[in-house]
C-alpha cells in the first residue's frame, strides 16, 4: 500500500496508544497514518500488561475490538494479598458499587487492534527507520523516516507522539518547554509465561525475600512475577529456581496450588516512576508511555494508555467534527490529573509490597503496620479497590 504525502493526524508508535488513538479517529472520519519502528511480530512478542479497567474495554468496544475481548477476557471480582503465611481478599466487586476488572493481555490488544485497523484499510508503515519530526511549531508540521533506503515524508495537521518512553516524541521537544518527574526503584521484576493451570485470582504477595505475583492470560497460561535486584539476568535464573524462590514467597494456600511447568518466556523489567509534563508542544501531543510510567504494581500503565487516548481523541474529535478547540487545549491538564493520581497509585500499591535494600529498621515495621491496617479496614480496602478498578475520566 502507497502511503499518502498528506493525513491529518500523524501517529508515531503502534503499540496500543497509537493502535487504540488510530482507530478512534478513523472510525469517527478522521485520517491517521501509524508510523512504527519495529515489524508486527515484534510488537506482539512484547508480553507485558494483563488487566484491563472498564474504561480500557470500553474503548476498546468503541474501537471495534470488543467482541474477542467479550469471549476471552475473564472478569475479576477480586483480588487477593498474600502476606505473613496467609492470603487475604479484597473484594473489589463489592466494595466499588459493581465494578470489576477484565484480565486480557497486551498482546490480544494489541493483535485485536492491528485486526480492526487492517480491516478498515488504514495505513499503518512498520519498520520506519530514524523518524523525525519538522515544523512543529508551524500549522503544517510533518514526519519523515527511512525506509528501503529511501526518506520518505508525510505532511499533517498533527502529530501524536505514541511512541513508549524510548521514542522520538518527547525527545523532539526543546529542553526547556518540557518538564520530568521521575522514581527509579532499586529492583525490577522477572516475569514467566507459562503454560500451566492458572489460579482463579490474581495474588499480590509481600514477603521478606520480596514481592511475588500471581497472575494469568487463561485458565491455562499463568504469568508470575518475582521482584528480583536490578543486577540479575535472565540466564542467572533458571525455571526451577524461579518457581521455588515463587513459591518461597506465597503463602502456603496459594502455593499449594500453584501448578509449575515448563516457562515458554522469561525477561525482567526494571520499574520507574515517570511523567513528563505539559503533554503538548505546539502540534505535538504526547500519549501512553511516551508521557509517562508507572511501576507495574498497579496495573496501570495500559490503562493510562487507554485514558489518555480517550482525551485526545476527544480532542481531536471536536477539533475536526465541530472546530472547537477547547478539548484539545485541556487535553494537557485533563489527562495529567488523572495520570498522577495512577502515578500515587502504582507508588503506593509498590512500596507496601516490596522490600527495599538498604532501608533503615524503621520502615520495614511501618510496612507491616500498613499492611496489618489494609486487611482489617474495609476503608482501607475500598481505597484499594476504587483505584485499582480505576478512577473517573
Ligand atoms: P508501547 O507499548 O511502548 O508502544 C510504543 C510503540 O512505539 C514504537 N516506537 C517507535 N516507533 C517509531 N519511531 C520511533 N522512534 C519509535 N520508538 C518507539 C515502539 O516500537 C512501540 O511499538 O507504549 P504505549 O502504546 O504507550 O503502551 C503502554 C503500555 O505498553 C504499558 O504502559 C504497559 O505495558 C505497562 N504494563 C501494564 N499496564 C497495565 O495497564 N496493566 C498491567 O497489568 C501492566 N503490566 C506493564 C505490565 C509493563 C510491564 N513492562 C515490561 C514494562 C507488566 C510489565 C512487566
Ligand atoms: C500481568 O498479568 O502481567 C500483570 C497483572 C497485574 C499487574 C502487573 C502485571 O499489577
Amino acid at each position: 500500500m502507497t502511503v499518502p504525502a498528506r493525513t491529518q493526524v500523524a501517529i508515531i508508535g503502534a503499540g496500543p496508544a497509537g493502535l487504540l488513538l488510530g482507530q478512534l479517529l478513523q472510525l469517527r472520519g478522521i485520517d491517521t497514518v501509524i508510523l512504527e519502528a519495529k515489524t508486527p511480530d515484534y510488537v506482539l512478542g512484547r508480553i507485558r500488561a494483563g488487566v484491563l479497567e472498564e474504561i480500557t474495554v470500553r474503548k476498546l468496544r468503541e474501537a471495534g475490538c470488543g467482541e474477542r475481548l467479550a469471549r476471552e477476557g475473564l472478569v475479576h471480582h477480586g483480588t487477593g494479598i498474600a502476606f505473613g503465611g496467609a492470603l487475604h481478599r479484597i473484594d473489589i466487586q463489592g466494595l466499588t458499587g459493581g465494578k470489576v476488572v477484565t484480565v486480557y493481555g497486551q498482546t490480544e490488544v494489541t493483535r485485536d487492534l492491528m485486526h480492526a485497523r487492517e480491516s478498515i484499510g488504514a495505513h499503518t508503515v512498520y519498520e520506519a527507520q530514524d523518524v523525525q519530526l519538522h515544523d512543529l511549531t508551524s500549522t503544517t508540521p510533518s514526519v519523515s523516516w527511512l525506509k528501503d533506503g529511501k526518506r520518505h515524508t508525510l505532511h499533517c495537521d498533527f502529530i501524536a507522539g505514541c511512541d513508549g518512553y524510548h521514542g522520538i516524541s518527547r525527545a523532539s521537544i526543546p529542553k526547556d518547554s518540557i518538564r520530568s518527574f521521575e522514581r527509579v526503584y532499586p529492583f525490577g521484576w522477572l516475569g514467566v509465561m507459562a503454560d500451566v493451570p492458572s489460579l482463579p485470582e490474581l495474588v499480590y504477595a509481600h514477603h521478606e525475600r520480596g514481592f511475588a505475583l500471581c497472575s494469568l492470560r487463561s485458565p491455562t497460561r499463568s504469568r508470575y512475577y518475582v521482584q528480583v535486584p536490578l543486577t540479575d539476568t535472565v540466564d542467572q535464573w533458571s525455571d526451577s529456581r524461579f518457581w521455588d524462590e515463587l513459591l518461597q514467597r506465597v503463602d502456603p494456600l496459594t502455593a499449594s496450588r500453584i501448578v509449575t511447568g515448563p516457562s515458554i518466556e522469561k525477561s525482567i523489567a526494571p520499574l520507574r516512576s515517570f511523567v513528563a509534563e505539559p503533554l503538548r508542544y505546539n502540534r505535538l501531543f504526547l500519549a501512553g508511555d511516551a508521557a509517562h510510567i508507572v511501576p507495574p504494581t498497579g496495573a496501570k500503565g495500559l490503562n493510562l494508555a487507554a485514558s489518555d487516548v480517550h482525551y485526545l481523541s476527544e480532542g481531536f474529535i471536536s477539533h475536526y467534527r465541530e472546530r472547537c478547540d477547547l478539548a484539545l487545549d485541556g487535553y494537557s491538564q485533563r489527562a495529567l490529573a488523572r495520570i498522577w493520581k495512577a502515578e500515587r497509585f502504582s507508588w503506593w500499591m509498590t512500596q507496601l509490597l516490596h522490600t527495599f535494600p538498604d532501608q533503615d529498621s524503621f520502615a520495614p515495621r511501618l510496612q507491616q503496620a500498613e499492611l496489618q491496617y489494609l486487611i482489617s479496614s474495609e476503608t482501607a480496602q475500598r481505597l484499594l479497590a476504587e483505584n485499582y478498578v480505576g478512577l473517573p475520566t
